[in-house]
């Protein structure tokens, strides 16, 4: 007789289908047309919820192969992340050329026009770790794949122009400074610690990229508000062997936009995958995120002329001087079926690329050349890696490269290398189809060293600093006074501010203000002259945000009661404007005044503004006096005010209003005003923001 222990133990469908047999048996008795649970052998499993053991209360079976099978496999399901980079997500789609560049290079990608080349894309944050939260203050990584006819091209790049360093030998250094201290293992994701900030305000060559990395570049509101960028020169080269300088950028096409830093410091809380979610719940609408790729393309002789060394990744050059021109356009349209398989598994590597394009001479770009078929040896676990099917390229591809761990090709013949009379359907290298490295002229002495014209590590700092708006520029300060004030150490703050003075000495007294220096540390004294090049406005964001509410999302408060009518008015005007609509409740079954039952998408206090670009409110008065004594709501306006968001109040919501002391301004307008509702939310309330807080 059975104990009553054994009694509960759960009895599946599968258990009685045990007894009875057979793997066609048990697909019927489940009802379905699902194929058999196999092992990775193929046995057909019986029980998937009970191990072999010896009886009913005695130990396992070492000889259930089942359960051995199942665990071993978990054991080993994780692989290593990314060093940097780690925490990303992607989508495939594809690049179309609209412009040829066939006077410049023979890749048929940069020259045939209207053909659609599969990609697949991945964005990323780059210091924390791959379950940090999406809204760090860090740079985004913009990596593309391109699946050529000539084979992949890999575009591996960032949303910032430049980088922290100038030569490959310093990237390790500055990935141990950034990353978590390593003897406490904090912070995770985030540059505001002492280790940071002492390797960088030991390091010069820093000083552009910081001004980039302390933007509101860096708390993008969407990554499909990103742009991308190639950041070193490449070559194009054309049919005679003449070569050109390219710089290559991804323009999103419904524009830049960030997010405020107390905002996405909310939302790393509320939701960390913020932007994993956005960009999924796009693709999944059927709302195409979209870049246009442009390029800037130079000669040799244009490049001696620029007042800086095009060959330093410090450097941009800015549009006003090599104009921007759009030659294609990107549109990723389809979400991966398996996370691991795809995002993860994808192996990107700058030296991926197609005959008519080649590298230039850029000291961190002839780096990355190794490091990154070196990382995927040791995360994927091989040589074979390129065979992943995400790796693999889509043209035909042969070569005599053999054998290792986990090899999946069978590869037939007596031969696997070169010469060889033996067989004649053995892969040869083409001079005519063969990639060529461009001819390129050097002479010199092998030595250590750095070049002088990699010695300016301040006029474009100063120049992006002084091209921003005069809010960026106090976001600006105001990220470095927080970042700062996170450090424990005096001398690296102020280390850093004596770096500032350098840059902008307006910009080190706002900054010195903020963190009450009593008086600012000494300049720093530059290797050569600063120069004050001219501004370039293209570097802003505020100004050229697109007049558009494509790619946003509006949230809606409603209660029980809510009128049915204006919420359906309103999504409909919303939803044609481009934005997406989301309805918030107290609990998420609501019933309106005409008697519908809706499901709210979002309960009120698990929904809060910060995920919105826009809130709208359609309280009955009841409800809306109810809603004062809930933090939740209460802060709901309160966050999107001191977000800078439109608000559109119905009455009842003012009374919210007041008890989140909140003083109405041109940015709360009535629900019934839709129209100007919509105006208002494509953009912050900017002259709002010296009210709600201090900026440095
Ligand atoms: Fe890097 C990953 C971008 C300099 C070494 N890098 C990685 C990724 C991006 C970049 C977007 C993630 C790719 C993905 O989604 O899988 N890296 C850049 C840019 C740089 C740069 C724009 C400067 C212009 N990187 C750089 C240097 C080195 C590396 C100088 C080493 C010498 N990067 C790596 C790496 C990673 C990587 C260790 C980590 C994971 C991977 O490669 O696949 O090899």
């Amino acid at each position: 007789m059975q104990s009553r222990k054994e009694k509960s133990i759960p009895r599946t469908g599968n258990n009685v289908k045990n007894e009875k047999g057979n793997a066609g048996e048990l697909q019927q008795q489940a009802g379905g047309s699902h194929p058999v649970i196999t092992t990775q052998q193929g046995l057909a499993i019986s029980d998937n919820q009970n191990s072999l053991r010896s009886t009913p209360h005695g130990p396992t079976l070492l000889e259930d192969f089942v359960l051995r099978e199942k665990i071993t496999h978990f054991d080993h399901e994780r692989i290593p992340e990314r060093v940097v980079h780690a925490r990303g997500t992607g989508a495939h789609g594809f690049f179309e050329l609209t412009k040829s560049l066939s006077k410049y290079t023979t890749a048929k990608i940069l020259t045939e026009k209207n053909v659609q080349t599969p990609v697949f894309c991945r964005f990323s944050t780059v210091a924390g770790g791959s379950g940090s939260i999406d809204t760090p203050r860090d740079v985004r990584g913009f990596a593309v794949k391109l699946y050529t006819q000539e084979g992949n091209w890999d575009l591996v790049g960032n949303n910032i122009p430049v980088f922290f360093i100038q030569d490959a030998m310093k990237f390790p250094d500055l990935v141990h400074a950034v990353k978590m201290e390593p003897d406490r293992g904090f912070p995770q994701a985030a540059t505001a610690h002492d280790t940071f900030w002492d390797f960088i305000s030991l390091m010069p060559e820093s000083m552009h990229m910081i001004m980039w990395a302390m933007s509101d570049r860096a708390i993008p509101r969407s990554l499909r508000m990103i742009e991308g960028f190639g950041i070193h020169s490449f070559r194009l080269v054309n049919k005679e062997g003449v070569s050109t300088f390219v710089k290559f950028h991804w323009r999103p096409k419904i524009g830049l936009q960030s997010t405020i830093w107390d905002e996405a410091v909310k939302i790393a809380g509320a939701d960390p995958d913020f932007h994993r979610r956005d960009f999924f719940e796009a693709i999944q609408n059927g709302d195409f995120p979209e870049w246009e790729l442009g390029v800037q393309l130079f000669t040799e002789e244009e490049a001696a002329t620029f007042p800086f060394d095009h060959l330093d990744s410090t450097k941009l050059i800015p549009e006003e001087l090599v104009p921007l021109q759009i030659i294609g356009r990107m549109v990723l349209n389809r979400w991966p079926d398996s996370f691991f398989a795809e995002t993860e598994q994808v192996a990107f590597c700058p030296a991926n690329i197609v005959p008519g394009i080649d590298f230039s001479e850029d000291p961190l770009l002839q780096g990355r050349l190794f490091s990154y078929l070196d990382t995927q040896l040791i995360r994927l676990g091989g040589p074979n890696f390129t065979q992943i099917p995400i790796n693999a390229p889509k043209c035909p591809f042969h070569n005599l490269q053999r054998d290792g761990h986990m090899q999946t090709q069978i590869y037939k013949g007596r031969t696997a290398y070169e010469p060889q009379s033996l067989e004649e359907d053995k892969p040869r290298a083409s001079q005519k189809t063969g990639f060529h490295s461009a001819s390129v002229h050097a002479e010199g002495v092998k030595s250590r060293i750095r070049a002088d014209s990699f010695a300016d590590h301040y006029s474009q700092a100063r120049m992006f600093y002084r091209s921003q708006s005069e809010i960026e520029q106090a976001h600006l300060a105001s990220a470095l006074v927080f970042e700062l004030s996170k450090v424990e150490t005096e001398h690296v703050r102020l280390a850093v501010v004596s770096q500032l003075r350098t840059i902008d000495e307006s910009l080190a007294k706002r900054v010195g203000d903020g963190l009450g220096l009593k008086s600012l540390p000494d300049a720093i004294a530059p290797a050569v002259p600063v120069q004050d090049l001219d501004l370039s406005p293209a570097l802003r964001i505020i100004d050229r945000m697109k007049d558009t509410l494509d790619g946003r999302t509006i949230g809606i408060l409603i209660a029980d009661g809510s009128n049915a009518e204006s919420i359906e008015g309103i999504k409909t005007a919303v939803e044609q404007a481009g934005a997406m609509v989301k309805l918030v409740a107290q609990k998420r079954g609501v019933t309106l005044d005409n008697g519908t039952y809706v499901t709210a998408d979002g309960q009120l206090a698990g929904t809060p503004s910060i995920v919105f670009d826009g809130v709208v409110s359609i309280l009955p008065m009841d409800e809306a006096e109810k809603l004062i004594f809930e933090a939740a709501a209460v802060d709901w306006f309160r966050d999107a005010f001191g977000h800078l968001k439109a608000i559109a109040a119905c009455k009842g919501t003012h009374k919210i209003l007041t008890a989140a002391g909140i003083t109405p301004d041109a940015g709360i307008v009535a629900p019934e005003d839709i129209q100007s509702f919509i105006a208002l939310a494509k953009t912050r309330q900017w002259e709002r923001e010296p009210k709600v807080r201090t900026l440095a």
